[in-house]
């Protein structure tokens, strides 16, 4: 067992447009802006209470750390229950139950009265703002988002870390082939070196969030998160217009995910072990060559 090596994230307070932009954006750098939402209402009102105080009755679909096995889609609901149920077990304490991409436009517009899309240089997308709820406890498998947006993540209520990592550190982090993750077998808060050595080599970026907290993450990041408690976020997107990653978006979102669940329709656990296997082998035996060189 180890720790993933990783480096303090870059914060600052009362960045301009300009700073933004030269700094983080254009060199596609990640940082946490500590103070971006202080003039939000949503830093004084939002909390686990005022969620479900909103929104108690609606019905949610909940997913757990367990990997989706056999013939099942990529993403399937573990469970589904009450919104005010659910907030319930994330103020009692450690669940892996998460619930993500939890759209605030269909599910509950009232929220949008209290964020505003921050004048920071990034193109925000302003129809999808999306939710992410998760308990003590819970983690995110790490990934990077299909759809290579520009990302701004605000967390509320509790605290969470985050590691990022850049898109030229996927070649370490035994990514899944035609998925967007690594493999689920991986627990990054304690990754086992003898069965994944590659995990060494990985430089990754850390920041623990709370209250309030903006983090900027560019396109293409990796990130893997841990509920230090139970709470929520918000993710402000803003879409690629380079066309290159206009054309892995396309292909990310028509092709990769269709294609992954027909093979394991018709395939089922055969196709997930293949590639499994395939990615430890292939990653191990370069990882095995570069110490013998
Ligand atoms: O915070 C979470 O639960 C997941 C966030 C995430 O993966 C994202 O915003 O892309």
């Amino acid at each position: 067992m180890g720790t993933i090596k990783t480096i303090p994230i870059a914060r600052v307070k009362n960045i301009t447009k300009e700073t933004f932009v030269k700094e983080y954006y254009k060199p596609q750098r990640p940082v946490l802006i500590e103070d971006l939402t202080r003039s939000w209402p949503a830093y004084e009102k939002w909390n686990l209470d005022y969620i479900q105080s909103l929104a108690g009755d609606q019905i949610v679909p909940l997913y757990n750390n367990e990997p989706t096995k056999g013939r099942k889609k990529s993403v399937v609901p573990a469970k589904k229950m009450k919104l005010y149920d659910y907030i319930e077990i994330l103020k009692s304490g450690p669940t892996d139950l998460r619930m993500f991409f939890y759209n605030v436009l269909q599910k509950m517009p009232e929220l949008t009265k209290d964020f505003s899309y921050p004048d920071i240089g990034l193109p925000f997308f302003k129809k999808l703002p999306v939710m992410f709820f998760g308990g003590k406890g819970s983690k995110v498998l790490a990934h990077y988002d299909m759809d290579l947006a520009d990302l701004l993540h605000v967390h509320f209520h509790g605290e969470k870390t985050v590691t990022l990592f850049r898109p030229d550190q996927a070649k370490y982090l035994y990514k899944v082939p035609f998925t967007v993750h690594n493999l689920e077998t991986i627990d990054m808060d304690n990754p086992d070196f003898t069965k994944y050595p590659a995990l060494q080599q990985v430089e990754g970026i850390s920041v623990t969030m709370k209250h309030g907290d903006a983090l900027y993450m560019p396109s293409g990041y990796w990130h893997y998160i841990t509920y230090l408690n139970g709470g929520f976020s918000i993710t402000l997107r803003a879409f690629p217009r380079h066309p290159k990653k206009l054309a892995k978006l396309f292909s990310n979102l028509l092709f990769m995910r269709n294609f992954e669940n027909i093979m394991r329709r018709t395939l089922g656990q055969k196709w997930i072990d293949y590639k499994e296997n395939r990615v430890v082998a292939r990653l191990n035996r370069r990882y095995s060559k570069q110490q013998h060189d």
